[in-house]
């Protein structure tokens, strides 16, 4: 149910009131585990921080009253008709992602909104270039089963966290005993646990992906026979190459020429498959550099030798596009600031997410809001930085309290999510149905209990409810898949990017600030902004390379100011080597209303257009001095 590629099957028990959990044992990829977050989870659930009733104010400005669910909802619900009335359907805008993602609780909401024909936002911020990157050379961003590791030899972790961010998957590769290898910009805890480490310079993965085709195509080691069944203009790549000469590849990544034939032949003969990162392809060449890097797997003879999303159920019945009259306006999650500006959005209704931690350039947003007449409504379990910016605060539930089922984005199983207790709040499909009603919509489609959508989209799939009742999870059935591009055949030569006005190759487009570029990754204790408030483990330190610290005069632990264009703020130091000279880290999205500060004041809002809007968080540069 969590935004994270390992969606565990766990076991819940009360015990005096009290919630307990357990991995599945009986789960292949769960393995009767949790990671160190979810064994926190009752923390979470029994939190005194919960959102217990809902809160209304007239402004901004003025304080929140608790309020019954009757008024807030008929508050709600007058303003979303005066609001199309006044300014039409599109000017309200649905602003929901991955905070839970059951089907139902995900999807269900959406019914209203498509029902009124209003806005729908187009996702971008997460995984998007990846996705448009995967299409241009596979025609799909669907990879490998997990559990076809078992028959590997190699995996490479390319600009994923794994120990941290997917570490059911990484226990797996290491249960079959697979060597692991990382491509990463920092020496992460994943690094420190693996075989081989390729500390690469940032955004110059394209170089060094093209760099070891290179190699491997010069030494005869890549699979003619596949390449001439399902590969697509190898011959025109190969001369593209020509400008990847070994002195150039090593020069711009910073990895030594051995370590670069090291890779491609240990790479080649084990015929690796890749674990390509969400987090990396966030920047200005991530779309580039997973086009480069998805070729890598094919020359030696993979089909789908990646891993990077698994396209499994389909949900479109749970969502309900077919209720829309109108084709559906869709405005880029990232532009969500330009559009408050623009006047284009006057109604804004927030679940299942918390951009007000999540969004980058955090003054721009939080000005465009304040600006501008927005009526903003947030339902979630708890006071976030979105809330503070509400007019209407609705408590929700969480999935220990409802049914539903989830996929994951990383493996094939289904799991039905049963409810142990029921503490406070709604479920996101409870408040779709109240709010329909004060609407006076009769569409049964948006009354449909939880439990039939639930068997609705089960049988769309080709699941027995009783199988997964029993189970408590089911395998998807695997398809014969084919390649969806123009050739039908795995593109060296890209045709779709060509189609998108992009080169045929990737391309380096090296694109740098002034100053050190701000990375800001992935915590070991959050997902995203949850968890900050109930279990309160983060890691509050601008991580500095010592070299880049002494040039500035900073020390262990002394204060500093960050700040760039976008913003300012201030923490302490902490100096570490496992941080290259020239790249500076702070984790992402905590809670400014705890801390202070979040690294999205600093980050940059600018999207990379040719990639689907996707963003580029990691493109951000900054300057840092001693207070
Ligand atoms: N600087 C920087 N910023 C980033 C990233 C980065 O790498 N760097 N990563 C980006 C990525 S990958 C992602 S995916 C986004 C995620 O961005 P968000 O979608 O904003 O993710 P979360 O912080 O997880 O917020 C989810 C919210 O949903 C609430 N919630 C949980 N369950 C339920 C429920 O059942 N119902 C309701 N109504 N609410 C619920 C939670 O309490 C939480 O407030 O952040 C992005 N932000
Ligand atoms: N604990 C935990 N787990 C999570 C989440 C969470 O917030 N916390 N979030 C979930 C979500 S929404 C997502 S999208 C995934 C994200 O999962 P990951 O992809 O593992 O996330 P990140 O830590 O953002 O990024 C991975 C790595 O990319 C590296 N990197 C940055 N720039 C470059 C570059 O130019 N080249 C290379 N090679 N590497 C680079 C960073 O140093 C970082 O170590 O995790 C999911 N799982
Ligand atoms: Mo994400």
């Amino acid at each position: 149910m969590r935004d994270c590629y390992d969606t565990c099957s766990i076991i819940s028990e009360l015990h005096e009131g009290k919630l307990r959990v357990r991995g599945n044992p009986s789960h292949p990829i769960t393995q009767g585990f949790l990671c160190p977050k979810g064994a926190l989870l009752p923390k979470w659930l029994h939190s005194r921080d919960r959102l217990k009733t809902p809160l209304i104010r007239r402004d901004l400005t003025d304080d929140f009253k608790e309020t019954n669910w009757e008024e807030a909802i008929n508050l709600i619900a007058n303003r979303l008709m005066e609001t199309i009335r006044k300014y039409g359907s599109e000017s309200v805008l649905v602003y929901n992602y991955a905070g839970d993602r059951g089907v139902v609780n995900y999807a269900f909401p959406l019914r209203l909104f498509h029902y009124l024909n209003t806005s729908i936002l187009d996702y971008g911020i997460c995984d998007r270039a990846g996705q448009e990157a995967l299409k241009d050379v596979y025609g799909t961003a669907g990879g490998m089963d997990p559990e076809e590791l078992k028959n590997q030899k190699l995996i490479v972790y390319w600009g994923i966290n794994p120990v941290w961010t997917n570490l059911h998957g990484f226990m797996l590769a290491k249960k079959h005993g697979l060597e692991k290898w990382v491509v990463d910009v920092i020496k992460t805890e994943t690094a420190k646990r693996c075989e081989k480490f390729f500390q690469i310079r940032p955004n110059t993965d394209v170089v060094f992906a093209l760099g070891v085709a290179r190699l491997i195509i010069e030494n005869e080691l890549y699979d003619r026979e596949f390449i001439r069944e399902k590969v697509y203009g190898f011959e025109k790549f190969v001369k593209y190459l020509d400008r990847f000469d070994m002195n150039f590849v090593s020069g711009e990544t910073g990895i030594e020429k051995e370590r670069i034939e090291e890779f491609a032949f240990g790479y080649a003969e084990k015929k690796g498959v890749i674990h390509i990162g969400y987090g990396f392809q966030r920047s200005f060449s991530g779309g580039e550099a997973i086009r480069a890097i998805a070729i890598l797997p094919a020359l030696v003879g993979h089909k789908f030798g990646f891993i990077y999303d698994m396209k499994t159920i389909d949900k479109s019945y749970a969502e309900g596009e077919f209720l829309r009259t109108k084709p559906a306006r869709k405005i880029p999650q990232m532009r969500l600031a330009e559009y408050i500006e623009n006047g284009e959005i006057k109604f804004l209704y927030v679940y299942n997410s918390n951009p007000f931690a999540s969004l980058p350039n955090q003054n721009r947003l939080r000005k465009a809001i304040e600006d501008n007449n927005v009526f903003v409504v947030v339902h979630d379990i708890f006071l976030t930085d979105t809330a503070l910016y509400a007019h209407v605060v609705l408590p929700a539930n969480t999935f220990f309290e409802r049914y539903d089922i989830a996929d994951s984005y990383y493996h094939r199983y289904v799991a039905l999510n049963e409810p142990v207790m029921r503490l406070y709040g709604k479920s996101n499909s409870e408040v779709t149905r109240l709010l329909a009603k004060a609407l006076g919509i009769e569409n049964p489609h948006l009354y449909e209990t939880d439990k039939k959508v639930i068997k609705k989209v089960l049988e769309i799939n080709g699941i027995r409810f009783e199988e997964l009742r029993k189970a408590g999870f089911v395998k998807i059935p695997i398809q014969e898949r084919t390649y969806n591009t123009p050739s039908g055949k795995i593109e060296f030569y890209s045709q779709r990017a060509l189609n998108r006005g992009l080169s045929p190759f990737p391309e380096y487009k090296s694109r740098r600030g002034r100053g050190l570029q701000l990375l800001s990754p992935t915590w070991k204790m959050t997902i995203t902004s949850q968890y900050h408030n109930t279990y309160n483990i983060i890691d509050p330190y601008l991580h500095m390379n010592p070299k880049d610290a002494k040039e500035r005069g900073i020390h262990e632990n002394d204060e500093v100011e960050i700040f760039n264009k976008n913003g300012r703020i201030k923490t302490r130091v902490k100096l570490n080597e496992d941080i290259p000279e020239g790249v500076v880290l702070l984790y992402k999205a905590f809670w400014t209303k705890i801390l202070g500060w979040n690294v999205n004041f600093l980050t940059t809002d600018e999207t990379v257009e040719e990639y689907g809007n996707g963003s580029a968080y990691h493109s951000t540069w900054v300057e840092v001095r001693k207070i």
